[in-house]
């Protein structure tokens, strides 16, 4: 094939590729071969009858020097008609350069004037946190600040996130932003961002198997494991409860604010020797804590003092569990409750002390991966992982010193202005 289809923005643009020769080209070839052949057999016929009397032999000569003539003419013409051929080819890539220049102008003058597309593949709708920053990234990447944002509510269905990203793909948006459900399975949707050229900025939960993205924007979930486990043996030590029974409502497995926060928790369970009853997960739902809780007391009625749920809405349901199996939870009763993620609903509860300590993971990221955008526009090359601090809160009298990874660390005390002032 001679045509390549060049699109670009939207542009259709047809390029002769080099080294092609013309269709008018061919027939010009075709002509003179023609001729040369009529010539020559002429000249054959009349050097054959010279051999039968020398009187036709300068007739003979005669055609011969003609069809000599007459080649060196073919060849001339064919060499004009090529090189004339080649010029229009050049002519028409130089058009074509200059069409595709100006496509490419015209798209980052759209650009410039407001128009970036990002595509934001979210998780799902499972949790305040999730409601929180979904809110923030709608907000960032507005229309009144530049953006045509194609938001997807991927549900929670890891197979629906690859397609939503595929679909970012075939749109054509500039850039990719994507919070992974889990943490694995990655690279080759990855690989098609890139072989697109499309930038990929992951924001939250983290990509363990693949490093096909510009950034990383989110929290140290490995921390807040280990941040909420060091604040238990603090706590416990001052309360002078010399024995952990745990039990552990975990997040949707596999993704990595489940993976962080469970290990987080269980490196310091290990060294310290508490018991952890039990690990199951809750989704990070509502509903699924609770369904978890209800089998959790039945199964560990009395032997438990220490329930762990990797977020607010998980903690929710559980504490609805606990209610109906008559166990007590909160500062100076049966249970300690630890949860984490502290969004409005979550501090209200420590506020009313029914949960013990909340373990902040905030959702506020996207103000960061618009950050990131803008040195992409700008030709800068951002870092590769940018970390969202995150606090710890409790109230007074739950409040307690302690370390992590030998790194002092600070609480909140929940008030209602802090209340207020959280997402
Ligand atoms: O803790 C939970 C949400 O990925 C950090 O996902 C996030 C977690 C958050 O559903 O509430």
């Amino acid at each position: 094939m001679c045509m390549e289809y060049h699109l670009r923005d939207g542009y259709n643009i047809n390029v002769m590729k080099k080294g092609c020769i013309s269709p008018g080209f061919n027939k010009e070839e075709k002509m003179k071969k023609k001729l040369l052949g009529t010539l020559l057999s002429a000249a054959m016929v009349m050097s054959l009858l010279a051999g039968c009397g020398g009187a036709a032999q300068p007739a003979a000569d005669a055609a011969a020097d003609a069809a000599a003539t007459v080649e060196d003419t073919a060849d001339a013409a064919a060499g004009a008609v090529e090189e004339a051929a080649t010029e229009v080819v050049a002519d028409v890539e130089e058009a074509a350069d200059a069409v595709e220049g100006a496509a490419a102008d015209a798209a980052d003058a759209g650009a410039a004037g407001g128009n970036i597309k990002v595509g934001f593949a979210q998780v799902g709708h499972e949790s305040d946190w999730r409601t929180a920053s979904t809110k923030s990234c709608q907000d960032v990447f507005s229309a009144a600040n530049g953006y045509d944002l194609s938001f997807v509510d991927c549900d929670n269905d890891e197979a629906a996130q690859k397609e939503a990203v595929r679909s970012f793909i075939e749109q054509g948006v500039d850039y990719i932003i994507i919070d992974p459900i889990i943490a694995t399975g990655w690279d080759t949707v990855l690989t098609e961002c890139e072989d697109a050229g499309i930038p990929v900025i992951v924001i939250d939960r983290t990509i363990d198997d693949s490093d096909k993205y510009v950034s990383w924007v989110g929290s140290d979930f490995l921390t807040e494991g280990k941040a909420a486990a060091e604040w238990l043996k603090a706590y416990a030590d001052k309360q002078g409860i010399s024995e952990i029974n745990a039990l552990i409502i975990q997040g949707t497995i596999g993704s990595s604010a489940q993976i962080g926060r469970t290990d987080g928790f269980q490196e310091i369970a290990d060294r310290e020797g508490w018991t952890v009853l039990d690990k199951q997960t809750g989704d990070f739902t509502e509903a699924g804590g609770q369904e978890v809780m209800e089998s959790f007391c039945k199964s560990y009625a009395g032997k438990f003092n220490v329930v762990v749920c990797e977020n607010d809405n998980e903690a929710f349901g559980a504490m609805t569990a606990m209610d109906n199996a008559g166990v007590t939870y909160g500062p100076g009763n049966d249970v300690i409750l630890i949860s984490y993620d502290a969004c409005t609903a979550g501090l209200e509860d420590v506020k009313a002390g029914k949960i013990t300590a909340d373990f902040e993971c905030n959702p506020l990221a996207a103000p960061t991966v618009e950050g990131v955008i803008k040195q992409l526009e700008a030709g800068e090359t951002p870092e590769k992982q940018i970390l969202v601090p995150d606090n710890w809160y409790a109230l007074a009298d739950q409040i307690v010193d302690f370390s992590v990874d030998g790194n002092a660390q600070s609480m909140i005390e929940v008030t209602d202005d802090v209340i207020a002032a959280q997402y």
